[in-house]
C-alpha cells in the first residue's frame, strides 16, 4: 500500500517534465508561404485571411530576410489555427514592422492611426510608438521620406482550446494606408506547451502501477526464496 502510494506520488511529480513546449505553426514567408506543418498535433488547421495583406519584398527591413507580408489596407490579416491537441499555454513570436508616416493620436488632421492586434482572446489597440522590442529604426522599405520602425514581440499565454487566433489591422479616423502609412509582419513562431491527453494519463498512471506491481513480485519472490 505504501509502495503504491510512493510510486503514484513519483508518477505525479515526474509529470511536468512531460509537457513539452512544441513548434505549431512558423512562416518567415521566404517561401511565399503563410504557414509550414510542423506539428506537434495531427489534427490541427491552418487557415489565413490576407484582407488586402500580400507577401511583398523586404527590401532592407532588419531581419526579414527577403520577404515579409505587408498590408497597406484596413482589412483585417488574420491567421487561424484550428484543433490544436491538449495543451495549457501558448507562446506567440513576431516582429512587426511600422511602416511610414503613422500619425498620433494628437495630430487632429492626419491621426489617429491605430494597430489592433488580437492575441487568442485580447485585442490590443496600439498607436505609434508601438509596444514590443526595437529592433531598429531607419528607412528600410517602401516610402523613403519616412522612417520605419521595427519590434519584437512575445506573449505567453494561458491556453487550452482547440482554436487560436492572431489577427491585425489597421484603423482609425486618420488611417490614409497606401504608401502613407501600413504595416508587416514577419518571423511568426506559435508554439504549444503540449501535455498528455486524459487517457494517455490514465495508461502511464496504470504503467507506474504495473512497474510497481512486477517490483513487488520481485521482492516477494527473492523473500521467498532466501
Ligand atoms: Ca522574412
Ligand atoms: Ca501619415
Ligand atoms: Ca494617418
Amino acid at each position: 500500500m505504501m509502495k503504491s502510494a510512493l510510486i503514484l506520488a513519483a508518477a505525479l511529480v515526474a509529470a511536468p517534465t512531460l509537457a513539452a513546449e512544441t513548434l505549431v505553426w512558423s512562416t518567415d514567408f521566404e517561401t511565399g508561404t503563410v504557414f509550414k506543418t510542423v506539428g506537434p498535433f495531427p489534427q490541427d488547421t491552418r487557415t489565413a485571411t490576407l484582407a488586402g495583406g500580400s507577401i511583398q519584398n523586404a527590401q532592407s527591413l532588419p531581419g526579414f530576410g527577403t520577404k515579409y507580408l505587408r498590408n497597406s489596407s484596413t482589412g483585417e490579416t488574420k491567421f487561424l489555427v484550428t484543433g490544436l491537441g491538449a495543451h495549457d499555454s501558448l507562446r506567440l513570436t513576431f516582429d512587426l514592422a511600422l511602416l511610414d508616416s503613422w500619425d498620433r493620436e494628437s495630430d487632429t488632421r492626419w491621426g489617429p492611426d491605430y494597430l489592433f492586434v488580437t492575441v487568442g482572446d485580447t485585442t490590443y489597440q496600439w498607436a505609434p510608438e508601438w509596444p514590443g522590442t526595437l529592433v531598429g529604426r531607419g528607412h528600410y522599405a517602401v516610402n523613403g521620406s519616412w522612417q520605419d520602425s521595427v519590434y519584437s514581440h512575445e506573449f505567453v499565454i494561458p491556453h487550452t482550446g482547440s482554436d487560436f487566433l492572431f489577427s491585425i489591422r489597421a484603423g482609425g479616423k486618420g488611417f490614409q494606408g497606401g504608401n502613407d502609412e501600413s504595416w508587416g509582419v514577419d518571423n511568426i513562431r506559435l508554439l504549444a506547451n503540449a501535455v498528455p491527453e486524459p487517457s494517455t494519463w490514465a495508461m502511464m498512471i496504470a504503467g507506474f502501477g504495473l512497474v510497481g506491481y512486477a517490483a513487488r513480485c520481485r521482492r516477494a519472490a527473492s523473500a521467498a526464496t532466501a
